[in-house]
């Protein structure tokens, strides 16, 4: 079975026992450049779906504008490739109204961090239960070469020749500044065990999972991150007990930290300190409550659906 052939052709809830396969998620061809990041990425997400047997009928990707933002084409689920910076309301919106969907966001760094960066702290502080995955290449992609708020202070791009004038913002410690935030992990796309892993857990948590991916883009920005995908022993895996282990990681990345991540203190400091770079769950609190918890939206029946959306468009008659 075919997710979108299931999604035409059967209702919710009806493929419960259903097995789905990696290619039951996979949509059109992807058109990213060679050796793209996004492209891991992309596999990372389908073995997600496939080891969570999320029902693709089910499964909602969201997305802004961007290299990145081209995410839900290349899936077989349901996907709405929006406006720039628009695609966590868009999500918001969409887990209100039907809290029972699987709801993804996919964002880039301009997408979240510049244009989209006052939607990105309020949906942190509302909560809702999302997995926001930041595809950060510390550059705008799609539009060739312009400096985005990652980008490294003092790097060229076509809009600032010279050189990135400010400092780069932190994703990370943004996020981990803002109230009520539950869940801030960071991990790479250059390690597929680590991505799945963090992508599973961020997945598994109720509430947004904020996860900030490090994305290569061999375009513009084919040095960003070359130093630790070249020397391992520039990145310190986090730890705990409680979360991701990866013990067939061993051999490759031998630095660890433990990590406990109810210490939002101590979060902060790792996301803060520039001397490495950690991949991990960096916070998480599963007993923060989300959104649609708190502000219940009265469910509907079908019928009252129709009236109030014939009486919406009723409105524009003419
Ligand atoms: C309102 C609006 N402003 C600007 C643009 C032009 N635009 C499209 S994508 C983009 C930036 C994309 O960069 P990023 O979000 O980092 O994604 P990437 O392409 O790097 O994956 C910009 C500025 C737009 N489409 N809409
Ligand atoms: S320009 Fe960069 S981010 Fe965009 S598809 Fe090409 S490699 Fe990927
Ligand atoms: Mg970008």
């Amino acid at each position: 079975m075919t997710g979108l052939a299931c999604a035409l052709s059967c209702s919710a809830g009806h493929s419960d026992d259903a097995e789905y396969t990696l290619s039951d998620y996979e949509g059109a061809r992807a058109r990213w450049c060679p050796g793209c990041g996004d492209h891991s990425i992309l596999t990372a997400v389908q073995r997600l779906l496939a080891s969570e047997q999320l029902v693709p009928e089910q499964t909602v990707f969201v997305s802004g504008i961007g290299c990145s933002s081209r995410f839900p084409h290349y899936l077989r689920t349901y996907g709405f490739h929006g406006i720039h910076g628009r695609a966590l309301p868009v999500a918001t919106g969409i887990k209100l109204t039907r809290p029972d969907l699987t709801v993804f966001v996919v964002m880039g760094d301009g997408d979240c961090t510049s244009i989209g960066a006052a939607h990105w702290i309020h949906a942190l502080r509302y909560n809702p239960d999302l997995t926001v995955l930041l595809l950060d290449n510390g550059i705008y992609g799609l539009t060739k070469n312009q400096t985005s708020p990652t980008t490294p202070q003092g790097w060229a791009s076509n809009t600032q020749p010279r050189g990135s004038w400010l400092p780069a913002l932190n994703p990370l410690s943004v996020s981990l500044g803002v109230t009520n935030a539950s869940f801030v992990a960071q991990t790479a796309e250059w390690i597929p065990a680590h991505l799945t892993a963090t992508l599973r857990v961020a997945h598994r948590h109720k509430g947004l999972s904020f996860v900030r991916i490090l994305q290569r883009c061999p375009i513009f920005t084919p040095a960003l991150y070359q130093q630790a995908v070249q020397d391992p022993g520039r990145v310190t895996l986090l730890v705990h007990d409680d979360g991701l282990l990866f013990p067939e990681l061993e051999k490759a990345y031998p630095a660890r930290l433990h990590h406990d991540p109810r210490d939002l203190d101590a979060a902060r400091r790792l996301a803060d300190s520039g001397d490495r770079l950690y991949l991990g769950v960096l916070f998480r609190d599963p007993t923060r409550a989300c959104y649609e918890q708190i502000r219940r939206v009265a469910p509907r029946t079908t019928e009252e659906r129709v009236a109030l959306l014939e009486q919406e468009l009723d409105r524009y008659a003419v």
